[in-house]
Formats: C-alpha cells, sequence, structure tokens
C-alpha cells in the first residue's frame, strides 16, 4: 500500500489535519481542471522548497488582497501562505518603513531571476508618475526594477492586467497595465477582484508542474478563463426559454430567471465563477440573484457599463 501523504510539518503546527490539506488539494485538481487522481501530486509538490515571492501593492483597492487572504476555512489560508515564501507583501508583512523596504531590495538581490513577483494595481504614468509613490519612489521605477529582475510576473486584479478602475475614463493619472510600462509579459489573473482559488491554482500549477499555466490572448489563465460566464450559467435555460428578470424583486427574480435584461455581462465575460463559485463554492454573483458586470475583461468599467442596462 502507498505511504499515506503527510501533511508538512510546518502546517501541522498550524493544527492544518492531514483531512483539510487532502481537501484543499482536491479542490486545486478540479480549478486546474485535473482529475481527481492529481490531488496527491499536488500534495507532494505543496511539500517541495517554497518559491520566494514579492507581491507589490500600487493602484488599487486591496480588495485582491482581501480576496486572497479571506478564506472561508481557516486552514486554507494558511496552506497557501505556507506554499510561498512570502518575502514582502506590504499589507500583510510586520515590517515598516524604511525597513521594509530593505526587505524589498534585499530580496530582489539576492533572489535576481528567480522569484515571483505578483503584482496588484495599475502604475499611473502621468507627469512622471507623481501619483504614485512609495517611500519616494515612483510605482513605475519599483515596478520596472522588481518585475524587471522576477523569474515570472503573474498579475492579480483587472487594475495590474489592463488598468482597471484607475484607468476608466477619463483616467485623470493616465494608469497602464504592468505590462504596458514594463514591456513584460505578465499572467493575468483578471477580475475586480479575481477568485483566490484561481490565484493559488496559478501557483500550485508553478509548483506541481515547475512552470505557469498555458495563457489565453489576453495573458489568462486557460484553467480558468477559457469559457464564457453564458456558456456554463446555471440561468441559460431561462434565457433560452425567454424568461427574464425585468426588475429586481419581480416574480422572475423569485423564479430564478435570466438577468440578461437587467444587465448580465455573462454573454461577453470569460471567467470560471459558475464552475468553482466564490468562497471555497459557497455562491457566486448571478447565484445571488445579481447580474455579471464583467470585471475580468479589460477595460469593463468602460466597455461595459452602465452595469445595469441590458447589452
Ligand atoms: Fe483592482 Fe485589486 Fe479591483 Fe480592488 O487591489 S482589481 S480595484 S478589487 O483590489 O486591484
Ligand atoms: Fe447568461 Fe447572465 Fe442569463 S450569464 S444565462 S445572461 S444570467
Amino acid at each position: 500500500m502507498d505511504k499515506p501523504i503527510e501533511v508538512p510539518e510546518r502546517l501541522a503546527e498550524k493544527g492544518v489535519s492531514r483531512r483539510d490539506f487532502m481537501k484543499f488539494c482536491g479542490l486545486m485538481a478540479t480549478v486546474l481542471g485535473l482529475p481527481m487522481s492529481f490531488a496527491p501530486k499536488i500534495a507532494e509538490a505543496m511539500a517541495k522548497p517554497r518559491p520566494t515571492v514579492v507581491w507589490l501593492n500600487l493602484a488599487e483597492c486591496t480588495g485582491c488582497t482581501e480576496s486572497f487572504i479571506r478564506t472561508t476555512y481557516p486552514w486554507a489560508a494558511d496552506i497557501i501562505l505556507d506554499a510561498i515564501d512570502l518575502a514582502y507583501h506590504e499589507t500583510i508583512m510586520a515590517a515598516a518603513g524604511k525597513q521594509a523596504e530593505k526587505v524589498l531590495e534585499d530580496t530582489v538581490k539576492a533572489h535576481k531571476g528567480k522569484y515571483i513577483c505578483v503584482v496588484e494595481g495599475a502604475i499611473p504614468t502621468k507627469d512622471n508618475g507623481a501619483y504614485g509613490k512609495i517611500g519616494g519612489k515612483t510605482f513605475i521605477d519599483i515596478a520596472k526594477h522588481v518585475v524587471g529582475s522576477a523569474a515570472a510576473t503573474i498579475c492579480v486584479g483587472s487594475c495590474a492586467c489592463y488598468g482597471g478602475v484607475q484607468a476608466a475614463k477619463p483616467n485623470p493619472t493616465d494608469a497602464k497595465s504592468v505590462s504596458e510600462v514594463t514591456g513584460v509579459k505578465t499572467v493575468n489573473i483578471s477580475g475586480c477582484p479575481p477568485n483566490a482559488d484561481n490565484m493559488v491554482a496559478t501557483v500550485v500549477h508553478y509548483l506541481l508542474l515547475g512552470k505557469l499555466p498555458a495563457l489565453d490572448d489576453k495573458g489568462r489563465p486557460l484553467f480558468a478563463y477559457q469559457y464564457l460566464i453564458h456558456d456554463n450559467c446555471p440561468r441559460r435555460g431561462h434565457y433560452e426559454n425567454d424568461e427574464f428578470v425585468k426588475e429586481f424583486g419581480d416574480e422572475g427574480a423569485l423564479k430564478g430567471w435570466c438577468l440578461a435584461k437587467v444587465g448580465c455581462k455573462g454573454p461577453n465575460t470569460y471567467n470560471n465563477c459558475p464552475i468553482i463559485k466564490w468562497n471555497q463554492g459557497t455562491n457566486w454573483p448571478i447565484g445571488a440573484g445579481h447580474p455579471c458586470i464583467g470585471c475580468s475583461e479589460p477595460n469593463f468599467w468602460d466597455d461595459m457599463s452602465p452595469f445595469y442596462k441590458e447589452g
């Protein structure tokens, strides 16, 4: 009989049981579109030496970090943070000020070309980047330096991927995406915010296979963004039957009919929300009766609004 997979010691110390650990590995296999038989392989990969990760917070609302660290099961955050060596993350690190900036500089130097850079937020470029600075350095310079020395860069959130809300018309700070400013091709986990499971699965994919996942033409991992919301929506039957919610709270809303007439952008939006849902599969916007606003598409603030009008 095969030896049972051990929970990495560090996790056992935090009280994560083998059952919880394997549940997490099963969830990751599902998100990555792999058969359940991959769960033990994922468990093995999670015990490997941890990649160093540097997480930059630029022009954003920190919703992406919130999505990443606020998981329904307390052990999920422990497993996620244990799988990586998170050297720098302004929101959750203990260090602050000059001490924190030194950690960033030292990490970039010591792990040049080997660390993974995660970026949250867009980059204001107007007036030589005067509208976004940390420790006297512009976001432009920080991104060029830190992204430029990374093995790979993962953008989390539509702001880092495509400019997001900061770049919405009239874009007063001339905010741009990370790849536009640095010239580096990034993995884009889009969404405002993106689903934590997709962020984590991208890292798990790297640990499991030693490479980043295959991407679509907008830099998004295919495992998460290959299907339209509309194609997997449980309300699709009502769409085909011309059964629509006409206004919030009407009879159609009570019956769970299609939300296209109150603005659903699911027919134009690629994401796996209907498949994996949110908060460990609890629910998702359309499940709760709210139309999709298309937040994982480039320029969604301009292109998808008004959010509550059809089209
Ligand atoms: Fe942007 Fe992330 Fe939207 Fe906010 O920080 S993708 S504004 S949810 O959180 O970057
Ligand atoms: Fe499609 Fe949205 Fe209706 S995804 S089925 S238009 S609720």
